[in-house]
């Protein structure tokens, strides 16, 4: 009973964070006990694939207290152990400690964070040139290599070219808040291509030269008002492969989003492997040429479900 009413109380300063955005179940916001499961459908399916993040900022007097829904402590064990639990009523007054950083510089960058609380964190937000990125990164997204560390995808297209400030603030369960020392990134459009619109097709792909390395683009789809049908978002690359000459693509892309990765011919025969549904923030694809150069294109699309309001990737790709 006293974990229910923390969860009522931390879901109370869901709008804080901004999560006008958001679909209300990637960004974990209230305290990382739904894993990122949707909304309503929190069964588990995923929730059990997860990292058990929630345990790795745990005191460890819990394990897997942190992915029992409301309610569904019928487990004598479990209850008693939650019951138990010193994450509650305790006067935690000792504020997190935090430190952030930033990987890359053009399209989808990754905002990190070492967090730490001496009870339990609750979460961490990101706030880029002093504003709040309106997604918080709870336990759900953390990364336990290394360890403590939080995670969060960040577009870049809206800033302009130049140096820019990361703060990390982390919050426990008792509220107390602790923000990291500023850190400066800097943002450089010119360091990879962007998509261009209507690359729908082969004979439309967006041409990317060998020199370019980073591709950013975003799935978008298209619904038909008054129905449930939505066209799909299929964006083509086109990339120019010597003989011999192999080529592996990392997707970075949000975790909750639906994705397929391959890369294809100019008749749209599948030359790599192909990854669908993303389901953690990189997914690769790869082939190696034969004996004759081509035209190779990297194929990204979206499924028929929309889940995420960012849909944000961006593509790295590696010649060898
Ligand atoms: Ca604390
Ligand atoms: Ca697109
Ligand atoms: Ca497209």
């Amino acid at each position: 009973m006293i974990r229910l009413s923390t969860i009522i109380r931390a879901a109370s300063f869901i709008p804080l964070v901004g999560l006008a955005a958001c679909s209300g179940d990637d960004n974990g916001d209230d305290n990382g006990d739904d894993n990122g499961s949707g909304s309503g459908s929190s069964s588990g399916d995923e929730g059990g694939a997860e990292p058990p993040t929630g345990d790795a900022t745990d005191d460890g007097t819990s394990p897997g207290e942190s992915v029992t829904a409301p309610g569904g402590t019928t487990d004598p064990d479990e209850a008693d152990a939650t019951s138990e639990g010193p994450i509650d009523d305790g006067p935690d007054t000792t504020p997190p400690q935090v430190t952030a950083g930033v990987e890359g510089n053009f399209g989808l960058i990754q905002l990190t964070a070492i967090a730490t609380d001496d009870v339990r964190l609750d979460r961490v937000q990101f706030l880029v040139d002093g504003q709040p990125t309106g997604r918080s990164a709870p336990p759900a997204f953390l990364s336990l290599d290394p360890p403590d560390q939080y995670i969060l995808l960040f577009d870049t297209s809206g800033l302009a070219d130049g140096p820019h400030t990361l703060v990390a603030r982390a919050e426990d369960r008792s509220l107390n808040v602790t923000e990291s020392a500023e850190v400066v990134f800097d943002v450089d459009a010119s360091a990879g291509v962007t998509e261009l619109a209507d690359n729908e097709s082969v004979p439309t792909a967006t041409v990317v030269a060998s020199t370019q390395s980073q591709i950013a683009g975003r799935i978008v789809n298209v619904p038909t008002p008054g129905t449930t049908i939505v066209t799909v978002d299929y964006d083509y690359y086109r990339i120019s492969l010597d003989a011999g000459e192999a080529v592996s693509v990392d997707m970075l892309a949000n975790q909750v989003d639906f994705y397929f990765l391959t890369v294809e011919d100019a008749n749209g025969v599948q030359l790599s492997n192909e990854r669908e549904r993303v389901s953690s923030y990189v997914s690769n694809v790869s082939f190696a040429n034969g004996d004759a150069p081509q035209d190779v294109f990297i194929r990204v699309s979206s499924g028929p479900v929309d889940l995420e309001t960012n849909n944000q990737y961006k593509l790295s790709l590696e010649y060898r």
